[in-house]
């Protein structure tokens, strides 16, 4: 048999090399923040069980958006928020897990503002689903100091969606894998556990165009709106595949990899939609859109959307872009009836 040749790319090489010559390292400094949090976060998932680390804080603490807070959610934290905050990368941040922005040091800031999930899905944790780490980068204006909690929001409400720089998500599953874009497509990465490195091993992503998977926690259905139920429906007449993992991460890499749609609409008791712009859809739709794909909120784009909030919601529709469209095509067909 012949070798198979091996030159395998390493997360830290294809970070450095993206890099504009000249440029003052700081997105490579939190690109390594990042990994290092990931890798962090992995070794105390793998060795939960034994370390005591499954299920929730013991006074039923919950985090800024109302949720219960797991043992494993506190350290995912901890390890995003000190790499960080001391990686001289970034000039606050912004966390599922904490009420307002945190505000680096003036003299340790840097150009990026960064928000993510630090523990996606972490109600699944304890059955040993495959869970994930979400996070978006926009900018400030180079030179621009963040002085205060007032200023980091007054800040937020002048970004878009479409100002986002990179996005990246991390999935702890059978293997831990880490996806990413910074807009000139999407690549993805494997954690050789043997030697501590992500290997290049999914270059290039691109969503298959038709597959016939849906994606939606249909415990959900009378609270739908009438359009996505029709929807539902149609899907179902017509030989669909169900796949609901219920946790994003896992839900949106399947659908990168194998194609069909990922809902999460909003409903009679989610009027806003369940999951979060700046951690969760935005940093989503922008690998969606960079691997071909197409990510819809209520109105549009998601990128599209502004942003009022820390802890905006948006429901969202994400996935192969004919099935995007054919889910928002009985959308518009509501709409026009509803006009006559
Ligand atoms: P979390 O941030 O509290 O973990 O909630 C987000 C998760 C997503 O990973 C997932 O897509 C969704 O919630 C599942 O919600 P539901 O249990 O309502 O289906
Ligand atoms: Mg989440």
């Amino acid at each position: 048999m012949e070798a198979k040749s091996l030159s395998p790319v390493t997360l830290t090489q294809y970070i450095v090399k993206s890099q504009p010559p000249h440029s003052r390292g700081e997105f490579t400094l939190m690109m390594m923040a990042i990994q290092t949090a990931v890798k962090v976060i992995e070794k105390n998932i793998r060795s939960a069980g034994m370390q005591g680390l499954f299920g929730y804080l013991s006074d039923n603490h919950a985090n800024a958006t109302g949720d219960s807070q797991a043992k494993l959610d506190v350290i995912a934290n901890n390890a995003f928020k000190s790499y960080l905050m001391s990686s001289t990368s970034i000039a606050a941040l912004g966390s599922e897990e904490e009420e307002q922005m945190v505000i680096v040091d003036s003299d340790k800031q840097g150009d990026y503002l960064i928000f993510f999930d630090p523990l996606d899905g972490s109600s699944n944790i304890d059955a040993n689903v495959s869970v994930g780490s979400i996070w978006g980068i926009w900018r400030v204006p180079p030179g621009t100091k963040i002085t205060s909690i007032e200023q980091a929001n007054d800040f937020l409400k002048t970004m878009k969606g479409v100002g986002i720089v990179s996005a990246g998500y991390a999935m702890y599953g059978s293997a831990t894998n880490l996806v990413l874009t910074s807009g000139h497509g999407v690549d993805g990465f494997t954690l050789d556990t043997t030697i501590g490195e992500f290997i290049l091993t999914h270059p290039h992503i691109s969503i298959p165009r038709k597959r016939r998977i849906y994606s939606v926690n249909e415990g959900n259905y009378v609270k739908w709106e009438a359009w996505f139920k029709e929807y539902i429906e149609y899907v179902k007449d017509n030989k669909y595949t169900a796949r609901y993992i219920g946790s994003m991460v896992a839900d949106v890499h399947r659908t990168l990899l194998y194609g069909g749609i990922f809902c999460y609409p909003k409903d009679a008791g989610k009027i806003e939609g369940k999951l979060r712009f700046l951690y969760e859809a935005a940093p989503m739709a922008m690998i969606v859109e960079q691997a071909g794909g197409k990510a819809w909120g209520e109105t549009g784009r998601i990128l599209d959307q502004g942003i009022t909030r820390l802890h905006q919601r948006t429901p969202v529709y994400l996935g192969s872009r004919q099935e995007v469209d054919r889910c928002l095509s009985f959308k518009e067909k509501s709409a026009a009836k509803s006009k006559l």
